[in-house]
């Protein structure tokens, strides 16, 4: 299988994963990304089954309100049942690297929002150790100078991702060569840094379930 039938497969196996939390009354987290585009696709079929939907980007609301779902603001909504999305890397904690797309800080929210987190990747996302994916790091456009530096001081070489404005009016850093062995320490450390809004690991909060798409099928992991 190609790369995008296997995320063809775990966008499948996500809905079916979600079916059985579906009621009248449920709203459902809808991630970025290529995967969790074919998640929406797939959704659509169903979406007689629930309420509605709240994304974690400007594109996923548009893609949702193509196919006639409603897209609710998360400060209208009281609970978010699951939350479906992408990741760039994950390790076998269910420890993730995400932000390639530039929509960490709204998939952060709406994962603390969320009662699970179901992660839909194929199996080229999954590492021993994260880090070979350069860690995406949004931050206030003023401090993007000061953050470089700290980042430098963590060990990790950060580069500007030019051109990138993220749905907050934020820029990127894309931190190179970090060989990430405590994700939790890392992701606490990063945040603690003025000017950051988000780091792109998702550890302190992982993913619940690793829909994993794979040449054997989709693996369930936990
Ligand atoms: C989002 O989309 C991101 O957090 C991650 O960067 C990306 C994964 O994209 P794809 O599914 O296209 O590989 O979920």
């Amino acid at each position: 299988m190609t790369q995008d039938e296997l995320k063809q497969a775990v966008a499948e196996a996500a809905v079916n994963y979600i079916l059985p939390l579906l009621e009248d009354d449920t709203i459902v987290g809808v991630g970025t990304g290529s995967t969790a585009n074919l998640f929406i696709d797939e959704l659509a079929k169903h979406k007689s089954k629930f309420d509605g939907t709240v994304a974690s980007s400007d594109a996923s609301a548009q893609r949702l309100k193509d196919h006639g779902i409603p897209v609710y603001d998360l400060n209208g909504v009281d609970q978010i049942r699951v939350y479906v999305d992408g990741a760039d890397e994950s390790n076998h904690h269910l420890h993730l690297i995400k932000g390639g797309g530039a929509a960490l800080t709204r998939e952060k929210i709406v994962v603390a929002c969320s009662d699970e987190f179901v992660c839909i990747a194929d199996e080229s996302k999954l590492v021993k150790v994260l880090g070979d994916f350069p860690l995406p790091v949004e931050v206030i456009p003023m401090a993007r100078s000061h953050v470089a530096r700290q980042l430098v001081k963590l060990g990790g070489d950060p580069v500007y991702r030019e051109g990138v404005v993220t749905d907050n009016g934020n820029h990127i850093l894309d931190v190179y060569n970090l060989e990430i062995l405590d994700p939790i320490k890392l992701e606490t450390q990063i945040n603690a840094i003025v000017g950051v809004v988000t780091n792109g690991l998702f550890a302190a909060r992982p993913a619940d379930v690793l829909l994993l798409g794979t040449q054997e099928g989709v693996k369930t992991i936990k």
